[in-house]
């Protein structure tokens, strides 16, 4: 009987201190929002790629609660050795790490045994491969779309020949700072810098992934959060078909779910004459590579880089 009573006590001393761990925890994340200090999320998920150039992880994962639903998103990790040894369809448990200016995973552990409750509502519907297959090359001429924009008028790509526009694509309420909240502060920073250099000879289009929510009043006090001049800086949004259309040029991959919407990062130089000049397919470009190519449409001139 003794040693079943000493484990007993064990056990129940084991969940007690999990148990107050688990609280201090969770107080610590729902009372320190410090700039510096991250939020962790353990989360069980299963892998859908692996890109160890770009450092990303593809990942179907359950609801994180309090943050976000289950869905598939890639995600940024800083340390591609984390990627070693993984193959994609196992399941894993991950640790993602969330601060006011980033996030990324910053522990994988796999998890075989365990059975999937990754819902499979979370699965792109088409491959990425094809979808990336249909976007436009280097060079090929963008064709007109129309969307609406914060002040509720209609507006074409057309409006802005003759400029360098640079576009990308947001949703007001996208949780995970490296991903949307990023694009608005790099073109934040891009828009000072453009003006500076080339007043009136470019515009910054942000496009919307969630029109239904993002409607122009919504996109005009986001974008007075981020100091947006409308000037030179115009949040739109479209209808269904609108959307798929200029997201498809770019071969963007966005999908609602659960209330969320799961995408990847898409943004595009479009010279003065309409046609498609590069394209960021991440969230690593800086406001000065960009600047540094708008320079190059507008100018014509290549920066000679000394050695
Ligand atoms: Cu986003």
């Amino acid at each position: 009987m003794k040693p079943k009573i000493v484990l007993t006590v064990l056990a129940a001393l084991t969940l007690a201190a999990v148990v107050s761990a688990v609280a201090i925890r969770q107080r610590h994340l729902s009372l320190n929002s410090s700039p510096a200090h991250a939020h962790a999320f353990q989360v069980h998920g299963q892998i859908r790629g692996i890109d160890p150039i770009a450092k990303t992880i593809r990942l179907s994962h359950e609801e994180i609660v309090n943050y976000m639903p289950a869905m598939t998103m890639s995600l940024p990790v800083k340390d591609a050795a984390l990627l070693r040894n993984l193959v994609v369809g196992e399941e894993v448990q991950f640790e993602l790490l969330v601060t006011d200016n980033d996030s990324w995973v910053s522990h994988i552990e796999k998890t075989q045994s365990e059975p999937s409750t990754v819902q499979a509502e979370t699965e792109p519907t088409r491959p990425l491969e094809e979808i990336e297959a249909e976007s436009l090359r280097a060079g090929e001429m963008v064709p007109d779309f129309k969307l609406t924009n914060q002040d509720g008028q209609e507006i074409h790509l057309t409006d802005f020949r003759g400029k360098a526009v640079v576009l990308t694509f947001i949703y007001t309420r996208c949780p995970l700072p490296n991903f949307c909240p990023l694009m608005s502060k790099n073109f934040a920073e891009l828009e000072q810098r453009l003006s500076r250099e080339f007043p009136n000879k470019f515009q910054l289009l942000s496009v919307s992934l969630d029109p239904e929510f993002d409607r122009p009043e919504v996109l005009k006090e986001y974008a007075a959060r981020y100091r947006a001049d409308p000037k030179d800086w115009s949040f739109a949004a479209g209808d269904t078909d609108s959307l798929n259309f200029v997201a498809g040029l770019v071969g963007l991959y966005f999908e609602k779910q659960n209330g969320l919407i799961s995408h990847d990062l898409r943004t595009a130089l479009i010279g003065p004459d309409g046609r498609l000049v590069q394209l960021w397919k991440s969230n690593v470009w800086t406001p000065y590579e960009v600047q540094r190519s708008v320079r190059e449409t507008l100018t014509g001139h290549t920066d000679v880089v000394s050695r």
